[in-house]
């Protein structure tokens, strides 16, 4: 019943910023899942008998793969897995399921916000026990065993009926499909004042969460529509789509427009949100007011007593390096401890499991804390609700009294995606050369007080991370940050975060870009970005 079977090793297995982010015509080569997958599970010691959780964001070729990730498990010797109805979970329903039901570990389905379709993109990743994506440590070993992979082990067994909840064996292994929904809805209900809510919805607040044809409808229906009595039709674009509709599932200013500008027009909903692909991302949007990532980490975390699930206070904060430090301010104000980690959700783990932080956030719209070990898109729009609910004022009202008190901290980041490789490692090269000549050079009024490619030092298992982005920092608080994404799959995309600190209130009202223009070029005249790469414009600002 258990087959062997012989294939060739790729080289090209490395997971990047989150797992393994391929085409799926590279997914669909011969073996080219099932290499991964048995790459995954010879990196792992201690599995037999005990629980795999698999799911995915329901993106086409998501059935296939899961169908081949049940029956490796079968024959690796899981004692059981647990998989979502129709193999659907979010990714951070996955981590919660995890978490639950303590399994050894999960396999999770995605490529997040990026397309999909059969020329678009697929993803697997592994998460460990504790909900959260592999450690580097991990990921190494899985890429190592990758290059030299000659065999993997399947069970010779039908396809498992994923389409009905129940519980059945496969080659010896027990198969339980679950309901995607429900626990993840029972630990929002824990979590947030849901009868707060309810009545401020009921109050007339016109809420409009858009699903973007991923994988949240069916959570944000149950959440929104069910549980706290928003009007049938609040939740938009809520059936999960193998290609999302043909966009691009990422809650931003360029992808999430319709539900922007629907916000901005005067008879639309007070409130609007959107989370992406596989569920991990958020967008926060109120009248005249768009939300970046990185206040809404700092806002979040100033009023998190709100939330009874946080009514104790939170322990710390993290964010991710090109974050902006708005949400420092908010950590020395409360006294806790706050910490700055490269991009990538798996950094946060280890500050989570020893309790050093309770909420994390990054600039790439997420934002989450200890409930589980993922970004959570619903979860930061139940606590936005809250927020509002227990202050009874709107997103603009809200931000704007945050920005009086703290300062505000204008942010952008400018993306150039599909460049050539080659010379967005060139540029990235001649960068780090170009470092320790920079502090003391002044650009405009703004003069260089340090520059470093960033390190991280986990001060909890002592790895150390390099080459995590460039920093340049000026006098006054203005920083400038350049790193190549780990999530794309062609060419290169480089990233341009700026940041500008002013904690004058009479100055919080002007257009970002403008506040930051100063910053934006020199950024180009530093990197010479413009003239290595060809391009003139970023393909997307955020
Ligand atoms: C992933 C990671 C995030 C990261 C983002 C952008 O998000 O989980 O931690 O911030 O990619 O990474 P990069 O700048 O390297 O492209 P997601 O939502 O794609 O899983």
């Amino acid at each position: 019943m258990i087959k062997t079977v012989h294939t060739a090793p790729y080289q090209d297995q490395k997971p990047g910023t989150s797992g393994l982010r391929k085409k799926v015509p590279v997914f669909a080569q011969e073996n080219y899942a099932e290499n991964f997958i048995q790459s995954i599970f010879d990196s792992l010691e201690g599995f037999e008998g005990k629980t795999l959780v698999i799911g995915g964001d329901g993106r086409y070729y998501n059935r296939e793969v899961i169908q081949k990730a049940i029956k490796m498990a079968a024959a690796a010797g899981f004692g059981k897995v647990m998989v979502g109805k129709g193999g659907i979970l979010s990714t951070p329903a996955a981590s919660n399921i995890i978490r639950k039901y303590h399994a050894f570990g999960g396999i999770i389905l995605s490529a997040s916000h990026n397309p999909g379709g059969p020329t678009e993109d697929f993803g697997i990743k592994y998460n460990i026990g504790n909900g959260g994506p592999a450690p580097e440590k991990i990921t190494d070993a899985i890429f190592t065993r990758s290059k030299v992979i000659d065999t993997y082990k399947i069970a010779d067994v039908a396809d498992v009926d994923l389409d009905a909840l129940g519980s059945f064996k496969v080659a010896g292994m027990q198969v339980e499909v679950i309901d995607p929904v429900a626990d993840y809805a029972d630990l929002m209900e824990q979590l947030f004042d849901f009868p707060a809510i309810r009545a401020l919805i009921a109050s007339g607040v016109h809420v409009a969460m858009d699903s973007m044809g991923a994988v949240t409808g069916p959570y944000a229906k149950e959440i929104f529509e069910e549980r706290l009595g928003a009007p049938e039709g609040s939740v938009r674009n809520f059936t999960p789509l193998p290609d999302f509709g043909g966009h691009h599932p990422d809650p931003n200013l360029v992808h999430a427009k319709d539900l922007y500008d629907d916000v901005m027009s005067k008879d639309g909903p007070h409130f609007g949100a959107a989370s992406d692909g596989d569920g991990d991302r958020n967008m926060i949007v109120g009248k005249g007011m768009f939300v970046t990532p990185s206040d809404s980490l700092a806002i979040i975390a100033a009023n998190a007593t709100v939330a009874p699930g946080y009514a104790k206070g939170i322990a710390g904060i993290a964010r991710s390096m090109p974050t902006s430090a708005a949400a420092d301010r908010v950590a020395e104000k409360l006294g806790i401890g706050m910490y700055e980690t490269p991009t990538g959700w798996k950094f946060f783990g280890n500050l989570m499991d020893a309790g050093k932080v309770t909420v994390c956030g990054e600039e790439s719209f997420g934002t989450g804390s200890d409930h589980v070990r993922e970004k959570d898109g619903l979860w930061a729009i139940l606590f936005w609700l809250n927020i509002m609910a227990a202050r009874n004022e709107g997103v603009a009202e809200i931000v704007r009294k945050h920005w009086a008190e703290y300062g505000r901290n204008y942010y952008s980041r400018h993306d150039y995606e599909e460049v050539n490789t080659e010379a967005a490692n060139n540029l990235m090269a001649a960068l780090r050369e170009k470092l320790a000549t920079l502090p003391g050079k002044t650009f405009g009024s703004l003069k260089v007080s340090a520059a470093d490619d960033f390190a991280y030092h986990d001060p909890i298992d002592g790895s150390v991370s390099k080459n995590q982005g460039i920093r340049i920092l000026f006098e006054g608080g203005s920083r400038i940050v350049l790193r190549l994404s780990g999530t794309g799959t062609s060419g290169a995309t480089i990233r341009v975060y700026v940041e500008r600190y002013e904690p004058d209130p009479a100055k919080h009202g002007i257009d970002t870009q403008e506040a930051l223009a100063d910053l934006i070029a020199i950024a180009d005249e530093i990197s010479e970005l413009k003239k290595r790469t060809g391009r003139d414009k970023p393909s997307v600002i955020t």
